[in-house]
Formats: structure tokens, C-alpha cells, sequence
């Protein structure tokens, strides 16, 4: 069975202490590769690695990163292929749309920051004809970047891109959930010439290799994207060691539909705020609050246009609605629905798990699932499910729609639907998350500020954010 190894001072090795967990492909449920589940031996081999590369790196001129980094996203681009039917059998997704999203935007992501970095400046503070400050932006040294499941080498990439065009050295691990893609990278690491140490890649648990990552004294920042639990856990590890900490976590984010939108459009791209990724998007808009005048017209044009979604096997060119990530995670949204009704809600389309015959008999499908009747505050409502569900609830004035957004621990993303141009620019002003989008959904400009507020993290990633994240600030003062 193939063996996912880790990534160390350029090569490809197997775990040192020999342990592996198995890899399970959703859409099935079969075991088909083994991965790497490291330990501390093989983090000090990595951070040894990284210590021998990181200075030359981090003085090599912008032109030679950018050049290097640039022919990473090339080979990625060359690989699209193999890389999104990678995808598709490591997470579940369907295979059109890994191929359109996951793997155009890891390679967006590379060549974005390559270019970043060449285009990169700090600042400089006159005072007057007394002095000059100028600030100087050094690369920290060894960085820690830890990413999750559910766009595997997207957010992989999203991550490492900024942290290597910025001149560090990095050691980065991959969901052990879903290893493949960071695997498959690690060797077109190799075939761009990126050089040896200044890239290493740990696969296993966030226990074995996570936890021990975020507690090293040589790794000096850490990024993180998963769950607000693991982030808060971080936040602790590394509070005393004084770490840079950058954290994108869940979300439970408010779609709220005004009665003067385009209707139409807006229909469509709410189904696809909800349930792309099968709802596993951090981003997703999982809670639905609609002006009440047309609540009952839109709610039958929304559920019907979800209950035409495509479940299918997600090598098939066409499914829309592919496996979700694991079996646990598939219990737990299960779970979910039944508290749902528990609760008092009343399922419109979907509820259940979705069996199908051949080779997904085993497979772990949900049907997307739509729900009405629940208050704000019950569970269903307040916690992160991460899956396809989401809810519909009426509201009647502006104000009313904006305690409901607001009315949850969490402050990720949101949507706003309406024609009213005032209305947008105060609702946008009053709702408490880091990313608003008014009349569209997941429309991304690399270069904007991309975290939460609230339990959705701490930090920005994206365009100079990442960049500042990524560099120590010494401000030096010259006198005249
Ligand atoms: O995330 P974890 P999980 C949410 C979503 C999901 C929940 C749990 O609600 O149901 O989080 O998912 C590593 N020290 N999101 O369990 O555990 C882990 O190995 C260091 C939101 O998969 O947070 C993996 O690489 N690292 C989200 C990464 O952290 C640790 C995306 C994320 O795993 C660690 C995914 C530790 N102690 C899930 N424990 C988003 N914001 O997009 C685990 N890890």
C-alpha cells in the first residue's frame, strides 16, 4: 500500500520511529494509503534542516525566491490533473470542483506571494529635520504552519507561499485527515529546485507532531487554520513562549437576504454559500435570515434548487455534492440533525445520510440539508457543524436581522442580499465579522485581509498582512 512520507532537508523519508496511521478515501470508506505519523525525532530532524537553510534563504535576493516559488506554481499547474483526482479521493470533494478551486488557488496562492515579495516594502517615519526612523521587515527565522482538512493543499499553500516568499524556513503539516496533496507537493518541491531545508513537511496527528510544532522554542510564529477548540489550545501552548500567533478558525456565518435583492441570483449563490464543499467551508453561510415579505417564496426556490444538487461519486465530472471528510465527522453532522429536531426544527429537503450502490456503497454521503422552525440560540444555531446544513429563519426589520447575524461567539464571513446601497455600506459597517460580502459569496482578492473576530481567530492572513506576519519589525532611529 503506498506510503505518505514526510518532506526533510529535501528529501522524502520515512517516519524515523516507523508508526504510521491509515488514510481513508470518504467516498468508500477503504483504507488506501498509509501516512507518516511523526514524532519529536523527526521535528528536530526538520528543525535541524531548517536552521542549516534559514539564513541563506532569508539573503538570498527577492528575484532568486520569486523565481523558485514561480516554478512551484508552474509544476502545480502541470499537475492540475493528478492533483485534483488526489484531492477528490483524499477528502470526498468533487473532482470539478477540486480541479476549479483547490488546485487554481494553491497555485494562485504560490504565485500571488512569489510576486508579493518582490514588490514588498517597509516603512520609513520622518521627524522633520531631526531623524528618520526606516523599519526594517527581517524574516523571523523557522515558522510553524498547520493546516486543516477541507481544502487540503490550498490552505496548505495559503499558508507556507507567504512564509517562504518572505524568507523563512518552514516546517508544515498537513491535516492528517487529508496528507495526499501535501505529499505529492513535497515532490515537485524538489523538482522546482526549492532548496533543501528551507520546506519541511511533518504528516501525523495533531497530538504525535502537531502539539510538539506549536511548542518548539526554534519555531518562532505559528499559523494555524481548524477548529476554535485546537486554537484556543494553541493560543495556551504558546502563550508563555511569546510566539507570533496567527489563527483563522470556525465559523458560523449570516447570510441575510433583504426582500430587494435579485431574487433569482441570489438563490443560486446562497445554495452555494451553504452547501459548496458539502458545507465545509469555513466561509459557508450556514445560517439563512430572510426579509419575512418574501420568506415563503424563497424558501421554496431554495429548497428546490438544493434538492437538484448532484450527490455523487466525486470522481464523476458530474457531481455537485460529493462524500464529507471522514466517518466521525459524518456522525457528528448526523448528530446534528437529530438534535435539529430535537430542538424543534422541521427538515424541508435532505435529513439523512445518502447510501449509495458500487464502489460508494461504504461511502460517506450526506444529503444537503435544510431546516426551519429553530430560534437563534439553540445549538443547531450557535455551534459550528461544518457540514451541509443550514437553516431558515424570518426577520422583519434591518435591526432585527443584524442581532440575529450577530447573535453567535463567532465572527468569520457574512452576506448581504440587497439593491439598497445604503442599506449594504450600514449593514456591512454593523456586523461583527472580518469579511463581509455584499451580493456576492467567496469572490476573493488575494491582496484583502482575510481572519475573524470574536472565537473565528486572532490575525489576518492575505496580501500585506501575511507578509507583515511573516517578518519581525525593528524600526531604526538615525539622527541627523
Ligand atoms: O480540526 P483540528 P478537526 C472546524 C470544524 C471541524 C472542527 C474540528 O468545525 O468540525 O474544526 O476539525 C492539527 N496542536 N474546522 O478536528 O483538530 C490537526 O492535526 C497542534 C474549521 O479536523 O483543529 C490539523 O492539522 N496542531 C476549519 C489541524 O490542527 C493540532 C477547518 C486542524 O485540526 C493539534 C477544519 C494540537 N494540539 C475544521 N490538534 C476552518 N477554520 O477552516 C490538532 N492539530
Amino acid at each position: 500500500m503506498q506510503k505518505i512520507h514526510n518532506y526533510i532537508n529535501g528529501e522524502i523519508v520515512a517516519p524515523a520511529a516507523g508508526n504510521y496511521l491509515d488514510n481513508v478515501e470518504p467516498a468508500t470508506g477503504q483504507i488506501y494509503s498509509l501516512i507518516a505519523n511523526s514524532d519529536e525525532q523527526d521535528l528536530e530532524q526538520a528543525v535541524a534542516a531548517a536552521e542549516a537553510a534559514k539564513n541563506h534563504w532569508g539573503n538570498s535576493s527577492l528575484e532568486k525566491r520569486a523565481e523558485i516559488l514561480c516554478r512551484l506554481a508552474d509544476l502545480i499547474d502541470a499537475n492540475a490533473d493528478e492533483l485534483a483526482k488526489a484531492e477528490a479521493v483524499d477528502n470526498g470533494k468533487a473532482i470539478t470542483f477540486a480541479k476549479a478551486v483547490d488546485i487554481y488557488r494553491s497555485s494562485a496562492n504560490i504565485r500571488f506571494f512569489a510576486h508579493a515579495a518582490t514588490q514588498f516594502s517597509s516603512e520609513s517615519h520622518a521627524m522633520g529635520d531631526v531623524a528618520i526612523n526606516y523599519t526594517l521587515r527581517d524574516p523571523i527565522g523557522i515558522v510553524g504552519c498547520i493546516s486543516p482538512w477541507n481544502f487540503p493543499l490550498y490552505l496548505f499553500t495559503w499558508k507556507i507561499a507567504p512564509a517562504l516568499a518572505s524568507g523563512n524556513a518552514v516546517i508544515a503539516k498537513p491535516s492528517e485527515i487529508t496528507p495526499m496533496t501535501a505529499y505529492l507537493f513535497s515532490k515537485l518541491c524538489i523538482e522546482a529546485g526549492l532548496p533543501k531545508g528551507v520546506l519541511n513537511i511533518l504528516h501525523g496527528t495533531g497530538a504525535a507532531i502537531g502539539g510538539p510544532i506549536t511548542s518548539h522554542p526554534k519555531i518562532k510564529a505559528i499559523s494555524f487554520t481548524g477548529g476554535s477548540a485546537t486554537g484556543a489550545h494553541i493560543a495556551k501552548v504558546t502563550a508563555g513562549m511569546f510566539k507570533k500567533l496567527s489563527l483563522e478558525l470556525g465559523g458560523k456565518n449570516p447570510t441575510l437576504v433583504f426582500a430587494d435583492c435579485d431574487f433569482e441570483e441570489t438563490v443560486n449563490e446562497v445554495v452555494r454559500a451553504a452547501f459548496s464543499n458539502q458545507g465545509q467551508i469555513c466561509l459557508c453561510g450556514s445560517r439563512i435570515y430572510i426579509e419575512r415579505s418574501i420568506y415563503d417564496k424563497f424558501k421554496a426556490a431554495f429548497v428546490e434548487k438544493v434538492s437538484q444538487l448532484k450527490i455523487g461519486d466525486p470522481l464523476d465530472e458530474t457531481t455537485q455534492h460529493g462524500a464529507t471528510v471522514s466517518q466521525s465527522h459524518m456522525d457528528k453532522i448526523l448528530s446534528y440533525i437529530e438534535l435539529a429536531q430535537q430542538e424543534g426544527g422541521t427538515i424541508l429537503t435532505g435529513g439523512k445520510r445518502h447510501l449509495m450502490d458500487g464502489r460508494c456503497k461504504k461511502g460517506f454521503f450526506i444529503e444537503p440539508t435544510v431546516i426551519e422552525g429553530l430560534d437563534n440560540q439553540c445549538r443547531t444555531n450557535q455551534e459550528e457543524i461544518f457540514g451541509p446544513i443550514c437553516t431558515l429563519m424570518p426577520f422583519d426589520t434591518e435591526q432585527e436581522a443584524l442581532e440575529l447575524a450577530n447573535g453567535t461567539q463567532y465572527g468569520l464571513a457574512s452576506s448581504v442580499w440587497t439593491n439598497d446601497l445604503k442599506r449594504a455600506h450600514r449593514v456591512a459597517k454593523q456586523i461583527e465579522a472580518g469579511i463581509v460580502w455584499i451580493n456576492c459569496w467567496l469572490l476573493r482578492d488575494l491582496r484583502t485581509p482575510f481572519g475573524g473576530v470574536k472565537s473565528s481567530g486572532v490575525g489576518r492572513e492575505g496580501g500585506l498582512e501575511a507578509m507583515r506576519f511573516f517578518t519581525e519589525p525593528k524600526n531604526v532611529c538615525v539622527k541627523y
